[in-house]
C-alpha cells in the first residue's frame, strides 16, 4: 500500500466499551491515544481505530456515536505522531469522511463497499482502502456459515470488489484485501482460508491483510469441548498465525499484541533475504549445510 513498507503491522485500537478483547478499557480517549503510542513505539507501522464492536452477536452503532468515539482519538493521534499511518475501522462513509478529516489516511471497511457512499468517498479522498469479507453481518454472522468452497468464494468476492473500487477511483497501490477471519466462517473455515491463504492472495490480486488476533477459532484450537481458550490466553496462538500468514503471502497482519508480530516480521525478512553467498548476511547465524545422505526433510530446512 503506498506509503507503506510491507509487510507490515497493523495495531488494534478500539474505541469500544464492549469489544470482546479489550473489555472497554479504552474507552476513554486519552487512554486511546496512549494505549496507540505505544503500539506505534512497539512498531507498529498503522493504527486501526474502531468505535463499532464488530464481535460476534454485536449490535451496529449508530454514526454519530462512532464519529463521537473515534474522532478525538485520531485527531490527538495524527498530531503526536505524524507520518503514522491511521486507519479508521468502519463500514459508514459518514464516519469514515469525518475520520479522514481528523488525518485518518486509511479506511478498513469490513464491509467492502456495502454503503454506496464508502469507494467513492475513498477515491475522492485519496485513501487507503482495505476491504473484507464477511458473511451476514456481525450480529448474524455466526449462526450458521455455510460455503461450497470457501477459498474460492472468498477469493472471487475480494476480487469482484478490487474491481468495483478501482471502478470507483480507488487507485489500484492504495488498496488492500482481507478474507475476513472469523466473520461468517466456522473455525475450519478459518483455519481453510490461512492453510490456503496463496490462493486468496493470487485471487485478490492486491496485497492481502490477515486479522486472526485473539479469535475464536484460536480458543476453540487451544481449549478443550465446551471450554475455549479466554480471550486473555490466545497471544500465543494468534502468533503462531502470524508467523504462518506472513510467511504465507499476507502483507498485513492486524493484531493486538504488535511486538511479537513486528519482530516476526524482522526474522522472516532476514531469514528471506539471507543467501548462502551474500558476504554481510543481516544474520550472524547459517544452518550448516546438511551432508549429502541427510534425509530430504533436514535438506529443505537447510538450504
Ligand atoms: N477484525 C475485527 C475488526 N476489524 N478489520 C479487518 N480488516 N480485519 C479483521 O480481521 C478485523 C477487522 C474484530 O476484532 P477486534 O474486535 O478485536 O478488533
Amino acid at each position: 500500500m503506498r506509503g507503506i513498507e510491507l509487510p507490515a503491522v497493523m495495531g488494534i485500537v478500539n474505541v469500544t466499551p464492549d469489544s470482546f478483547s479489550d473489555g472497554g478499557l479504552f474507552l476513554d480517549a486519552e487512554r486511546a491515544v496512549e494505549h496507540g503510542l505505544e503500539l506505534a513505539a512497539a512498531g507498529a507501522a498503522v493504527l486501526d481505530v474502531g468505535g463499532e464492536s464488530t464481535r460476534p452477536g454485536a449490535r451496529s452503532v449508530p454514526a454519530d456515536e462512532q464519529r463521537r468515539r473515534v474522532v478525538p482519538v485520531i485527531r490527538r493521534l495524527a498530531a503526536a505522531a505524524p507520518g503514522l499511518a491511521i486507519s479508521v475501522d468502519t463500514s459508514d462513509a459518514s464516519v469514515a469522511a469525518a475520520a479522514i478529516e481528523a488525518g485518518a489516511t486509511v479506511v478498513n471497511d469490513i464491509t467492502a463497499g456495502r454503503d454506496p457512499a464508502m469507494m467513492p468517498l475513498v477515491a475522492e479522498a485519496g485513501a487507503g482502502y482495505v476491504f473484507m469479507h464477511m458473511q451476514g453481518t456481525p450480529a448474524t454472522m455466526q449462526t450458521d456459515p455455510h460455503y461450497d468452497d470457501v477459498v474460492a468464494e472468498v477469493g472471487a468476492f475480494l476480487a469482484e470488489r478490487r474491481d468495483a473500487a478501482a471502478e470507483a477511483g480507488v487507485a489500484a497501490d492504495r488498496l488492500m484485501a482481507d478474507p475476513g477471519i472469523g466473520f461468517g466462517k466456522t473455525a475450519a473455515h478459518n483455519l481453510t482460508l490461512l492453510a490456503r491463504l496463496e490462493d486468496i492472495v493470487r485471487a485478490a490480486g492486491v496485497p492481502v491483510l490477515v486479522g486472526p488476533s485473539r479469535k475464536g477459532f484460536l480458543g476453540a484450537i487451544g481449549g478443550t469441548p465446551g471450554a475455549p481458550l479466554p480471550v486473555g490466553q490466545r497471544d500465543d496462538g494468534t502468533l503462531a498465525t502470524v508467523v504462518w500468514a506472513l510467511d504465507h503471502g499476507a502483507s498485513m497482519v492486524r493484531v493486538h499484541d504488535v511486538a511479537p508480530a513486528v519482530e516476526t516480521v524482522r526474522i522472516l525478512r532476514a531469514v528471506a533475504t539471507a543467501t548462502p553467498t551474500d558476504p554481510d548476511p543481516p544474520v550472524s547465524w547459517r544452518p550448516p549445510n546438511p551432508p549429502a545422505d541427510a534425509p530430504s526433510s533436514a535438506r529443505m530446512v537447510a538450504s
